[in-house]
């Protein structure tokens, strides 16, 4: 480090050239991403409240209150009134919380916890296990991509705490049976966890398509908690995330007192503790800006422009969609080429797609356009 700093506009033309090699959300290059460019009226009210500190929630007992009424209008997209829970850094640490709220419901006569998960679980889910300390039991997924739920119940055994379900799988935006697993976590009475990251800011607004896929909601018994992420298709920047759980005595069971903080005594129920407030409330300005009807409409663009590469990339010989998509993401293969190979050619076209061992993935964020998919489409052809 230097002794004598430089001036600011020197340092910013440093961090402009350094950066340049960085993709960006606007070039419509990033394919296989689950964030985008964050929604305007959220950049404001980060630049706007960025020192605040939720993490010291004393110092803000307003920001306190308006992510309690996030955290409502969220679980309320999911007949859940009232709801409890918070904003929280991403997926990951949602997923996280809830794995530890659940280890600490189980009964104490449980010194070996399992939990039962899908293979298509997210690789938070191992981040948990290791942390926690349990053991993950990974259920296979059927010729849909998605957990049995008959599977499931074979699986439960005397050590078994929770199931996880996923909504909008990492790999291919696929959704558990989500009310039969719920019927099973009910009559086991196990914790019952669905991962919605993705899907959570998804599926309420699919509207009339004719996409027949399962509810998501907390109408039915049994689910426990719910991870449901604005930095994704909420539309919030980084770091976004949401826990949400259906009882005040499930969002408390991890919380760790802290007496001497500058706004008084608090408890926290996050993994992080100096949180963005900012965050919170780009989440909360979102949600009272754009309203169902402006989701709707981001969500109906991004399926139309799905269901648009589904049908294109079937008039191509050469490629093979592995399955009909639930939302809006898409996984496909090429007949000539192994996967790898077909995505180190794709990338070397300046394209950013994502690469499971089974297949390539796009995902349809709100950046991404139908000038982008043709452009994309054509480069395919020439493969
Ligand atoms: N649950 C599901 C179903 C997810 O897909 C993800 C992340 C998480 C939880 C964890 O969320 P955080 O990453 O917010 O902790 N899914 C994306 C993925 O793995 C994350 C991502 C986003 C990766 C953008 C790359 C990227 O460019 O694809």
């Amino acid at each position: 480090m230097r002794e004598l700093g430089f001036p600011e506009t020197q340092v910013l033309q440093q961090l402009n050239l350094k950066l340049e090699r960085d993709l960006n959300f606007e070039s419509g290059r990033i394919l296989g991403s689950m964030c985008t460019l964050p929604h305007p009226i959220a950049n404001k009210v980060i630049l706007k409240y960025l020192e605040k500190n939720i993490g010291d929630p004393g110092l803000c007992p307003a920001t306190v209150e308006i992510e309690q009424d996030a955290i409502n209008m969220l679980g309320d997209l999911f007949d859940l009134r009232p709801a409890y829970g918070s904003i929280v850094t991403g997926g990951t640490e949602a997923n996280i919380l809830a794995f530890w709220t659940a280890k600490e419901m189980a009964p104490l006569s449980i010194t070996k916890p399992e939990f039962i998960v899908p293979e298509s679980m997210h690789f938070s889910f191992v981040k948990a296990e290791k942390m926690l300390n349990l053991k993950l039991v990974r259920i296979p997924l059927n010729h849909k991509y998605k957990m049995d739920e008959k599977v499931i119940e074979k699986a439960i055994t005397e050590n078994t705490i929770g199931i996880a379900a996923v909504a909008g799988s990492t790999a291919l935006g696929m959704v558990d049976p989500l009310e039969e697993i719920a019927q099973i976590a009910y009559k086991y009475k196990l914790y019952y966890h669905i991962d919605a990251a993705f899907g959570g800011y998804v599926m309420p607004f699919l509207g009339n398509t004719k996409k027949k896929l399962p509810q998501l909601s907390f109408s039915y018994p049994g689910i426990s908690s719910l991870t449901i992420d604005p930095h994704k298709m909420g539309m919030a920047p980084i770091p976004a995330g949401g826990i949400i759980y259906t009882s005040k005595e499930l969002s408390q069971k991890v919380k760790v007192a802290v007496h001497y903080l500058s706004g008084g005594k608090a408890a926290h129920a996050t993994i992080v503790g100096t949180r963005s407030g900012a965050s919170v409330l780009a989440v909360w300005a979102l949600l009272k800006h754009l309203g169902k009807r402006g989701y709707r409409e981001i969500v109906s663009k991004t399926m139309e422009l799905t269901d648009y590469f589904v049908k294109q990339i079937s008039k191509l010989d050469d490629y093979e969609i592995l399955i009909e998509p639930d939302l809006n993401v898409v996984g496909f293969v090429s007949r000539k080429y192994p996967v790898n190979e077909l995505a180190n050619i794709i990338r070397s076209k300046g394209w950013a797609v994502s690469l499971f061992k089974t297949h390539i993935r796009i995902v349809f964020m709100p950046h991404v356009k139908k000038e982008h998919i043709d452009m994309f489409l054509a480069d395919l052809k020439g493969i």
